[in-house]
């Protein structure tokens, strides 16, 4: 069992991305897949969940119980997620699947860099042959050096926080003109980026800047694939690099 959990900022394209991986692994290899929804704040799901957070913990009822606000109700939903994982794993476990794909939540900083994050990948660690993750870029973002600079910075700090094999994905490259020359690879987009955060003259581009520099220490040089959840587009490239990481050679190039 191979399970590959989805991370990226809110609206980059995780769920899109679930569904339609998930597709082409049962059409392309007639694999066995196993949908997770780990949103307890989803309003809707772009497939149908194998497993469902929101039967566990859903948002809009906790927020109406503690009284809380949105976040703050995103935030208590995954305290109690954090006390209930067993369920998701047994759940995930129980399967039997080739593939699980955990969809995670949107507002990316409450799951990713909260503890929740870290149990999770540890209590599926011992589940599957190989635990993995998948880092969804908003290629949009490209638009915005310092955005996209965010963005793959954000990349290597959710490696480092879930000390999980994480490789970026850039997705919505339908939405991309070709003249860009991003490649979602911290190593190769540096030159570029560097000239363009020096030219932004903002002292955010400029704390950004240093920040890229610093942090290509950290970066593993990575092929990253360029995919289109919406159009079903990459997906075999995508599918090639989850088999590299499962085969954990360490060379993700
Ligand atoms: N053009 C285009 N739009 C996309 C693509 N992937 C996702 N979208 C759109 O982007 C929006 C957000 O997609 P989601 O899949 O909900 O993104 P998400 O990361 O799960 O969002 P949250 O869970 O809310 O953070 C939706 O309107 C999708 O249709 C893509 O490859 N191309
Ligand atoms: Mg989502």
């Amino acid at each position: 069992m191979m399970i590959v959990m989805m991370i990226g900022p809110a609206g980059s394209g995780k769920s899109t991305l679930t569904g339609a991986y998930a597709r082409w692994l049962e059409s392309e290899l007639g694999a066995r897949v196993f949908k997770v929804n780990l949103d307890p704040a989803a309003e809707y799901v772009p497939y149908t969940p194998d497993y469902d957070v929101r039967r566990v913990v859903d948002a809009r009822r906790v927020a109406l119980e503690y009284g809380l606000g949105p976040n703050g109700a995103l935030v208590k939903s995954m305290e109690i997620l954090a006390e209930r994982l067993d369920e998701p794993v047994r759940a995930i476990e129980d399967s039997g699947a080739d593939y699980v794909i955990v969809d995670t939540p949107g507002q990316m900083e409450v799951f990713l860099f909260r503890d929740v994050s870290v149990r999770l990948a540890r209590a599926l660690e011992p589940v599957g042959e190989r635990l993995c993750s998948l880092f969804i870029l908003d290629a949009t973002a490209v638009k915005e050096p310092p955005d996209y600079a965010f963005q793959l910075l954000l990349a290597v700090a959710a490696s480092l926080r879930l000390d999980l094999e994480v490789a970026p994905v850039l997705n919505k490259a339908d939405l991309m003109p070709a003249s860009l020359q991003a490649t979602g690879d911290l190593h190769s987009d540096y030159p570029w980026l560097s000239k363009s955060l020096k030219a932004h003259r903002s002292l955010y581009a400029e704390m950004l800047h240093e920040l890229t520099r610093r942090t290509l220490f950290y970066a593993k040089k990575v092929r990253v694939p360029r995919v289109s959840a919406l159009k079903g587009e990459g997906l075999d490239d995508l599918h090639r690099l989850v088999l590299e990481m499962q085969c954990a050679c360490g060379d993700l190039t």
